[in-house]
């Protein structure tokens, strides 16, 4: 089986199939996309993701888009580890967890919506940085009052990670790189440097990408 990722290695939605794959050993080949310097609208890219964004994922020539929808077709493809639960409570309660961040706070911060802030509303790099502080601590906060009736034990679900520590540990990177301290989200805290203690966690993480490698030495 041929699988490749269009991404980059700063997208939190890259990071979140990144890591699926890699807890499943399936292995792939990522192509760099860089949205920061506009690659994403360049025709050929819009042949490939008609909305603009990555990752893209293309198994065997089928194409595919929105990480959730990629995370959940590689758990169809390769059901072992389970990434979901299999009780219907469960699930849906992983799911929940993932869109807190995947449908409500990710898509608050994407460079398209920085970027709209800035050039239609004039919104300065200060301001644009705490629009997006804002957001992503509601989602930080919304983690933590979920976690104090529902302890991680030690990951969301239980004992083996998943698909909302997967979206979990993704919005820990975003609030790192808005530079938000996490010392008011013990739990969620926590949950992160387990997850990141994981190779699958560690080696997806944008500072361990090669073109965040390359982009450091510029
Ligand atoms: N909901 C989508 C989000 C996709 C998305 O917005 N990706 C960002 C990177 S994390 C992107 O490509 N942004 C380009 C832009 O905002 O112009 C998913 O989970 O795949």
């Amino acid at each position: 089986m041929a699988i490749q990722v269009y991404g980059f290695w700063r997208s939190i939605a890259s990071f979140r199939v990144r890591v699926a794959l890699k807890l499943k050993g399936l292995p792939f080949e990522e192509i760099p996309v860089d949205i920061l310097s506009g690659q994403q609208f360049k025709p050929g890219y819009e042949d490939v993701n008609a909305e603009r964004v990555v990752p893209t994922f293309i198994h065997d020539g089928y194409s595919l888009f929105q990480s959730l929808a990629i995370i959940e077709y590689i758990e169809d493809l390769q059901p072992e580890p389970p990434l979901l639960p299999h009780d219907p409570k469960e699930r849906a309660y992983a799911r929940s967890l993932a869109l807190t961040t995947v449908a409500d706070g990710h898509p608050l911060i994407t460079p398209r919506v920085r970027n709209h802030l800035a050039k239609t509303f004039a919104a300065d790099a200060h301001a644009v940085e705490s629009w997006s502080g804002h957001w992503t601590t509601e989602g930080l906060a919304t983690y933590e009052r979920l976690f104090a009736r529902r302890p991680p034990a030690p990951f969301a679900l239980g004992e083996a990670p998943g698909l909302a520590d997967i979206c979990i540990a993704g919005h820990a990177i975003a609030a790192h790189f808005l530079k938000l301290e996490l010392t008011a989200f013990p739990a969620l805290a926590r949950l992160a440097e387990r997850c990141f203690a994981l190779p699958a966690f560690a080696t997806s993480h944008p500072f361990e990408q090669p073109g965040y490698k390359a982009h450091a030495l510029r």
